[in-house]
């Protein structure tokens, strides 16, 4: 039934069976933003089967509770399993590109859509016998990597990771800032970094009433600031622009094309982070990334402290011709022990990351070290 046609239509995707599995994945070092510290993962992964037995992997990037997006590990459980499984299971789908579409009847919840989104895309380049990030027209195998790093115990600390990333090859450092966390701790790092690609990320923690303690920031050149408002707004973003020189650039705010095209005609933000759980999967992503270039604004990768899967699928969205400036990609051994991929995701002393040959995400799924990290498993048919 490969490739079987309707109304002249070629059908090229059909999934048989969709197997979700929840697994508990430590970090080697706690992350903390000003909504909180994460220690362990629970990620959801699918491994979707098509009629031939091909497979397709993908991840959720749900957190542990709803603080970063209203999504959470079992919210995105329970959608995918009661709702989005069976609504993609047994049809026959034109392509990839057309399963967003087709979970659109439950609103919300991109997360889990794109964990079975992405997992489609990743079966369809297996199909085609060619790597995900070309498959979705990627233009460029190398990409720039930047790191995030989390709030630390003490500004020594911070200062003692950035040294040892900067070292790395990392090509811009990310610094989570809150109240109590901001204007002291960017002049410690300027004063001790000058030169380095330095941007903050607020994670909503701000006001409107903080316009003046944005304009004090202005004066470290950072490269932006990242989400400095409430994590729906996109108005507000505009007025605070308007009255700061630091590019603002929009994270928990735009789900959608149409969420950054409003973004950008109100001019809300200068640089849009991109990431595939929020936004619904590669087919979004790719709008967002054609409406960028069109407004001719930079866009970038982000992170959600993804696994080796996820993370496979960040590098070959990053491939695409919008993103160019260094994403949230890096290397698996920042995060894990032991990633569930191999070869785990490295990096280059110039701080970037080669997209793999192979078919699909490229790299291959250890089965065996997932399945001992599997605490709960369902197979839906
Ligand atoms: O706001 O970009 C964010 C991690 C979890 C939730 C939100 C964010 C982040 C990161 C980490 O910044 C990026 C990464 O290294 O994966
Ligand atoms: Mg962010």
């Amino acid at each position: 039934m490969h490739n079987a046609c309707h109304g002249g239509l070629p059908f090229t995707l059909l999934i048989q069976s969709i197997e979700l599995r929840e697994i508990r994945l430590p970090l080697v070092h706690f992350f903390e933003t000003s909504f909180g510290r994460t220690t362990e993962r629970r990620i959801v992964l699918a491994r979707l089967t098509d009629e031939n037995g091909v497979e397709g992997w993908g991840e959720c990037t749900a957190g542990e509770g709803p603080f970063y997006s209203d999504e959470w590990t079992d919210t995105a459980w329970a959608t995918l399993h009661e709702f989005l499984a069976p609504m993609v299971l047994g049809q026959q789908i034109e392509s990839a590109a057309h399963v967003f579409s087709l979970m659109r009847p439950v609103r919300g919840h991109r997360m889990a859509k794109a964990t079975i989104e992405t997992a489609c895309w990743d079966l369809e380049a297996k199909n085609a016998g060619v790597p995900l990030w070309k498959h979705l027209d990627g233009t460029r195998s190398e990409i720039a990597c930047g790191v995030s790093i989390g709030i630390q115990d003490s500004p020594e600390m911070l200062l003692e990771k950035i040294r040892r990333e900067v070292d790395a090859g990392y090509q811009r450092i990310k610094i989570k800032i809150k109240p109590g966390w901001d204007l002291n701790i960017v002049e410690r790092v300027r004063r001790e970094f000058p030169d380095i690609r330095l941007m903050g990320d607020a994670n909503s923690a701000y006001k409107l009433s903080d316009v003046p303690l944005f304009q004090q920031l202005d004066q470290f050149n950072l490269m932006m600031l990242e989400q400095p408002l409430a994590h729906d707004d996109i108005f507000d973003h505009s007025v605070l622009q308007r009255q700061i020189q630091t590019p603002v650039c929009l994270d928990e705010s735009i789900h959608s094309a149409e969420d950054a095209t409003h973004a950008l005609s109100m001019h809300s933000c200068k640089i849009i982070n991109v990431k595939l759980g929020r936004v619904g999967g590669h087919a979004e992503a790719k709008r967002i990334e054609k409406a960028a270039r069109n407004h001719e604004i930079p866009i970038w990768c982000g992170g959600m402290l993804e696994s080796g899967i996820g993370r496979a699928h960040n590098i070959a969205m990053s491939t695409l011709a919008g993103f160019t400036l260094p994403g949230d990609v890096s290397a698996s051994a920042r995060y894990w022990e032991e990633d569930i991929i191999e070869p785990p995701v490295r990096v280059s002393p110039r701080g970037t990351i080669t997209a793999p040959d192979a078919p699909g995400i490229g790299f291959a799924v250890n089965l065996q070290r997932i399945e001992a990290l599997t605490v709960r498993k369902e197979m839906i048919k």
